[in-house]
């Protein structure tokens, strides 16, 4: 055999970092471990390419398209080796899809990111996003250096579920909207989006053979606002962007009760047939579903079925909570027949935390969303192995107040700054729920309150990180991560996020 002959070696010399360039610890959430190394800095430029083999082309497109408009380079994303200096993306192959570790290498003659799953490619992809500077969020190109800080950061998640929730039903947000805080969620590592797609004030999703759900049930929102609905294209267009940045859609229906839009569109729905009046104001616990009625039950199937049949992720969301206006027994005899179409449909049910209290099936997941720390149901369901997905309102309620001189928001379980979003321990908040049962943190945004996407933003950011970064990060302190926090201003303003400048962060 012939020895190789040697190719000749063009390493690059040595670049200097920015002085607005992150370093490798700046990163929310904060990585497990970061390397780093001075005279490895990595510049991109015009000829840089993005490698990116087979099932490693989602995040590779994904990176193209975040760092494209601002640095005006084309990034080719090519499915082959790259050895001309590029970003390569490397899928080890046989992992487990559910691992989302990853490993990103930042040296002077190119970056790798490697990872055994798509998801953990996905993550490596927001990691190195979040290294160039503030400038690439500018969304126009910037004429300018893009260096990235030399080094590895090894990385894997606490939680495998970090969630957001938008409730799009008593205010609507379009496609838009949605798609925008996708992105913006997803850039802290937030990897599912749950919509709560129907209550009281309004049916935000099509259903074929219920047409009157979206022609009369859509038309209202709190205030008495015009409302409106996602066709089941608009919605499949919500799940396609979602993975385009790694995030899977959890859609919720909630039932039997928060259901009177439903019970608008269709007097049939009502135990004595009368459909009520639409409800634009902000009360709770009114409405159920007739839990004798056989129609209930082809309604809940075919509602079932078909968010199923357009859902790719695993989980489905029906509700469950504050269904004061019906009795346990019924409450228990409604679920006997609806959870088990949920595992029919190939879903894992997720439910508030109230149904618990019904035959949850072993597939299922409860959310846990009061401020108690001790839950009976809860509790018992964790401890015949049901997952627990951590929610405390007085922690990940992004509806509440930041303070109490502030008067946006809701009081109930407020305030809630960001100390207080961050400073909390979820295998430790519920009594008997433990690290073996809690399947993760997920940040709700209820909107009785919130009508435009400016108050969308100034009552998530910055609790979002402070929730990512507890979902994420196996250590957490408050006085590093505000100092972080603080770095993201910039980030933030490029991108137009209308954040709060919570008084507790040095901006
Ligand atoms: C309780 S949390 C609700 C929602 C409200 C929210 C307002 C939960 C499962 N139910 O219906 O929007 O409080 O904070």
């Amino acid at each position: 055999t012939s020895p190789r002959p040697a190719t000749p070696t063009t390493t690059p010399e040595p670049v200097r970092l920015p002085d607005d360039a992150p370093t490798l610890s700046d990163v929310i959430p904060a990585p497990a471990s970061v390397r780093a190394a001075e005279k490895d800095n990595f510049a991109l430029t015009k000829q840089t390419v993005i490698s990116a083999p087979d099932d490693a082309k989602a995040a590779g497109d994904y990176l193209a398209d975040v760092l494209r408009p601002a640095t005006g380079f084309p990034l080719r994303v090519v499915p082959g080796e790259d050895d001309a200096g590029g970003i390569r993306l490397v899928l080890r192959e046989g992992g487990d899809p559910r691992d989302e570790s990853y490993r990103l290498e930042i040296a002077r003659d190119g970056v790798t990111l490697s990872a055994a799953s798509k998801d953990g490619l996905f993550a490596g992809a927001h990691t190195l996003r979040q290294l160039l500077p503030a400038d690439v969020e500018r969304g126009k190109t910037v004429d300018r250096e893009w260096v990235l800080a030399g080094g590895v950061i090894e990385d894997e998640p606490r939680f495998g579920y970090r969630g957001a929730m938008l409730d799009v039903a008593r205010h609507f947000f379009g496609v838009d909207v949605v798609k925008r805080y996708i992105d913006r969620v997803a850039q802290y590592k937030i990897n599912y989006l749950h919509l709560h797609l129907a209550d009281d004030q309004g049916w935000r999703i099509e259903i074929d053979g219920w047409p009157k759900l979206t022609e009369v049930g859509a038309r209202n929102e709190v205030g008495g606002g015009k409302g409106g609905f996602y066709t089941k294209q608009q919605y499949r267009e919500i799940v396609a962007y979602a993975a385009s940045r790694g995030v899977t859609i959890v859609p919720e229906i909630d039932m039997p009760g928060h259901t009177n839009a439903a019970l608008t569109s269709y007097a049939k729905l009502n135990c004595d047939g009368n459909a009520p009046p639409p409800y634009t104001d902000t009360k709770v616990g009114f409405s159920s579903l007739c839990i004798d009625k056989k129609v209930t039950y082809e309604f809940a199937r075919d509602v079932i079925t078909q968010i199923a049949e357009m859902t790719p992720g695993p989980y489905l969301h029906i509700g469950g909570d504050e269904a004061n206006s019906t009795t346990d027994a019924d409450y228990r005899k409604f679920f006997d027949k609806v959870l088990p179409m949920i595992v029919k449909a190939g879903k894992r049910p997720i439910g508030w935390h109230e149904y618990a209290k019904a035959d949850v099936p072993r597939s299922g997941v409860v959310q846990y969303w009061r401020i108690e720390t001790e839950d009976a149901p809860t509790r018992r369901q964790a401890n015949s192995g049901r997952r627990v997905l951590m929610s405390p309102a007085h922690r990940t309620y992004l509806d509440m107040k930041y303070e109490e001189s502030n008067p946006w928001g809701n009081s109930w379980a407020g305030p809630v700054d960001v100390r207080k979003a961050y400073e909390w321990e979820p295998t430790n908040e519920l009594a008997g729920v433990g690290a073996g049962a809690v399947l993760g943190v997920e940040a709700p945004l209820w909107t009785e309150l919130v009508t435009t996407e400016d108050e969308i933003e100034r009552m998530a950011f910055p609790r979002m990180q402070a929730i990512a970064e507890v979902g994420w990060s196996k250590r957490t302190k408050w006085d590093d991560f505000r100092e972080r926090l603080a770095g993201q201003a910039e980030r933030m303003t490029a991108q137009g996020i209308a954040f709060h400048r919570d008084t507790g962060v040095p901006w």
